[in-house]
Parts: C-alpha cells; structure tokens; sequence
C-alpha cells in the first residue's frame, strides 16, 4: 500500500458499496448514483443491523443498484420487484426489506403488484428513482412522463395523462410518501432514515436526471443544469396534499413530506386474524433458522 493510500481516509460510503464493481455503467449526470450516496448516509445515520438490510430491484438502469450495493441483494425481473420484497418480508419479518427501483419498472409493468402492496400495507421500504422515462432501453414515454415531453416514442410530445406517484400510492394506502429530488441529497437521506424506522408500505419519490435520454431530447441541458432547474423550480411543502403534487414538464416541483400515518401492516392483520380464530392452536412461526 502506497504512503498516499495509507493517508486517504476511506470514504464513509464505501462499506456499503461492492468497490470490486466500481466504475458503475451510470452516465455522467446520472441521478441515480446520487441517491445512492443519500441511501448510504441514511443507512449510517440510521444505526440500523445492516445485516438486516435487503435490497430488491427490478429491471432497468435504477435496477443495476441492487448489485452496486454491498448487502443481500436480489435483480429481479421487470416489473416483479415487489412481489419479491413481499416473499422475503413474509418469509423473515426480522429484514428491513427496500425495493429500488425505477418508475417504468415499478408503475407501469409492475404497477399492479405496488398498488396491492400498497393496499395490504405490506412493511415494504420503496425508492423510486424517477426520471419521467424509460431510460435503460432508449428514453421511452413511461407513466410518469409529463406532458408534451419528447421521447423516443413521442417525438411530437407526449398528449396522455401521467400519474401523479404521490397521489396514487396515497389512495393505494401507503403509510408514508415522500418525494425529494437528487439536488436534495440531505433531505433525502433524512428521508430514508425515517422510512427505515417506519412500519407498514412506505414510498419516496426521487426526482432525477438522465441527460441521455431526457434531458437531451427536451434541450434542457446536462446533469448539472437538471440540478439548477430542481435547485429552482422545487418548492418544500411538507404536508402537501398529494392531489396538488402533480408534475408538469418546466413547472414548479413540490417536494416533501407529504404523507406519514399508522395502519396496522399486512404481517399484524394475518397474526390478529389467525389468533382470532385459532386461539391457542395458532402457532406463530419465526424468521428462518438460518439467521
Ligand atoms: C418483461 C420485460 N419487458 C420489457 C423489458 C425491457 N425493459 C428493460 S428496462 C425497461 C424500462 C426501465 O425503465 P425504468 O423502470 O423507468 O428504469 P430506468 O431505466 O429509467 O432507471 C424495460 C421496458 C424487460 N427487461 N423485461
Ligand atoms: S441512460 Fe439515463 S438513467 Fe440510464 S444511466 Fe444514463 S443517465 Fe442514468
């Protein structure tokens, strides 16, 4: 080891990143790896057993964080990371089980297995990285893309109406829904520090760049000019209604804490109901042996 080596201090991030893999296939600008950075922090701050932490991803370039990140990760299939998350939820309760992944991924092939996921209140972490695309297969529209944005496959802009991921995931019964952007890397780790310690369907938003693919096809610039127009145009309204939330293509971006409430979790509802009607033959059966 050179004296050089021996006298950099390591970065605090590194411990949670497989350094074998580094550089990463994300493209300069990318929002992507910055909201690993925040996911790293708040696993720091958040003194959780990080060898209860599992990371799911689906398919797609958010998808590839599942296999930067140095703990027990799974790369699932397109669309299918939450049924995965709430397999391994179900099977080991003792895990803090976070889904990664991108808004095509989990709106719109998977956008059934989240609402439901939602709607049974599994105790289920999800971080969607939104960058309004498709971007990993070449920057199609996604439901998430806002009107009369450019893609691959609206080259006169896009006409039909997105989701408002906030608002949906709210009326789907989530616990908490947040949505920060990759300028905001404090407040995103705050964020998902909180998440952690919350019980029950939890979901955060991140707004984020590809230059590649988005930005580039709109001319609205690099990464860094996406960072000066998030910088301006977003507005904290903790406590927001989510209807009110909606993105448009250059208008202001509401960021947040917009929902934080209790509801007995799907795990709670089974045990309740199970005791209930089997009294002293219900035996509750634990996380798996080999923890
Ligand atoms: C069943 C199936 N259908 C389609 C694809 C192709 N595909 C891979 S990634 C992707 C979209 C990814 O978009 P998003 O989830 O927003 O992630 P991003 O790349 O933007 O991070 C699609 C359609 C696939 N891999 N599997
Ligand atoms: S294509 Fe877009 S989302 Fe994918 S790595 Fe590049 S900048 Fe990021």
């Amino acid at each position: 080891m050179s004296e050089l080596t021996e006298l950099t201090p390591q970065n605090p991030v590194e411990q949670f990143l497989r350094m074998d893999r580094i550089p990463h296939i994300w493209c300069p600008g990318c929002g992507i790896g910055t909201s690993v950075n925040s996911f790293a922090h708040a696993l720091i701050d958040a003194k959780i057993d990080t060898r209860n932490v599992a990371i799911v991803s689906g398919i797609g370039c958010t998808g590839r964080v599942a296999g930067y990140v140095k703990q027990d990760s799974f790369h699932t299939t397109h669309g299918r990371a939450i049924p995965f998350a709430t397999g391994l939820k179900l099977a080991n309760p003792k895990l803090n089980v976070v889904v990664y992944s991108g808004d095509g991924d989990l709106f719109a092939i998977g956008g059934n297995h989240l609402i439901h996921a939602a709607r049974r209140n599994v105790d289920i972490k999800v971080i969607c990285i939104n960058n309004l695309i498709y971007a990993m297969t070449g920057g199609q529209t996604a439901p998430t893309t806002p009107n009369d944005v450019i893609t691959s496959t609206n080259p006169y802009g896009t006409f039909d109406a997105a989701f408002n991921l906030p608002y949906l995931v709210e009326a789907a019964g989530a616990v908490y829904v947040a949505r920060w952007t990759a300028f905001h890397v404090r407040q995103l780790a705050r964020a998902m520090q909180e998440m952690f310690a919350k019980k029950g369907f939890s979901f955060i938003e991140v707004l984020s760049p590809c230059p590649t693919l988005y930005q580039r096809r709109n001319k609205m610039g690099d990464g860094l000019d996406t960072m000066k127009f998030y910088k301006e145009v977003s507005k904290v309204r903790n406590g927001a209604s989510t209807k009110d939330v909606a993105l448009t293509k250059s208008g202001e971006i509401t960021v947040g804490k917009f929902v934080d409430r209790e509801r007995s979790d799907y795990r709670e509802l089974m045990h309740d109901r199970l005791l209930d009607s089997l009294g002293d033959d219900y035996v509750e059966t634990e996380a798996c042996s080999c923890q």
